[in-house]
């Protein structure tokens, strides 16, 4: 479904065998070094979610090879298989659609690079922001594993209404192209114990595949 231009959101893109896979890599990559880590912002706040960064290292607000804010240690590396998944998702997304215009331009194809997962507990949330410190314009490929949560897609003119409210749930796909990459979302709340109990997760996991430009 399209919930707004460029924005696609395709409910259970990954089977549950899929999703398995995807944790227990999830599960890797959250160990130390460069592990799961809790983001403090520059005016000393504490996010609620913890990271864990592969490709490039995100902190607020930039891209960096090592944990500069951290641990110091090498981000780790942004696996092959991963890059095809983001390229694979974007065209099931978008179809046989000619990929959106992007501020007035034709987005190049690129290769995707980073990926952000954020580990939500039952009271973590994320407020209101735009995803502006890649170099790209492509397409933010996110995907969502356990608990369900409430997704707020909002406006690129600011934090405030108008928004749509969004279920997530384990499986879904979404891609945020074209006029919709800069544009204000948040997770305002999750819905702990809803995730498929076979999978095995307490909490929600999101990944977010994006390009450097780097
Ligand atoms: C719209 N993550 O990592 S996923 C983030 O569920 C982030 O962890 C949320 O916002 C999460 O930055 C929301 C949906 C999402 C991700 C990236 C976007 C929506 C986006 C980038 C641009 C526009
Ligand atoms: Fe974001």
């Amino acid at each position: 479904a399209e919930v707004a231009p460029g924005a696609v959101h395709v409910p259970g893109w990954l089977d549950l065998a899929a999703q398995h896979r995807l944790l227990a890599a999830c599960r890797t990559w959250a160990r130390p070094p460069a592990g799961l880590r809790t983001v403090r912002m520059p005016t000393g706040a504490q996010m609620s979610v913890r990271t864990v960064c592969l490709g490039w290292h995100w902190y607020p607000y930039g891209y960096a090879r090592t944990v500069v804010d951290g641990d110091g240690a090498p981000v780790k590396p942004f696996p092959e298989w991963l890059g095809r998944m983001a390229a694979q998702a974007v065209a099931d997304a978008y179809g046989t659609e000619p990929p959106p215009a992007v501020y007035g331009t034709e987005p190049e194809p690129a290769a995707y690079d980073i990926a952000l997962v954020n580990f939500y507990d039952g009271h973590a949330k994320m407020g209101m922001h735009q995803d502006a410190d890649e170099k790209s314009a492509a397409p933010v490929v996110s995907l969502s594993l356990g608990d369900s949560c409430v997704f707020r897609f909002g406006n690129t003119g600011g934090r405030n209404r108008p928004w749509t409210d969004v279920e997530l749930r384990s499986g879904d796909l979404f891609v945020f192209g074209g006029p919709s990459r800069l544009a204000f979302h948040g997770v305002p709340r999750t819905r702990p114990g809803t995730g498929p109990a076979a999978l095995g997760l307490t909490g929600r996991l999101n990944l977010t595949l994006r390009v450097s430009g780097l």
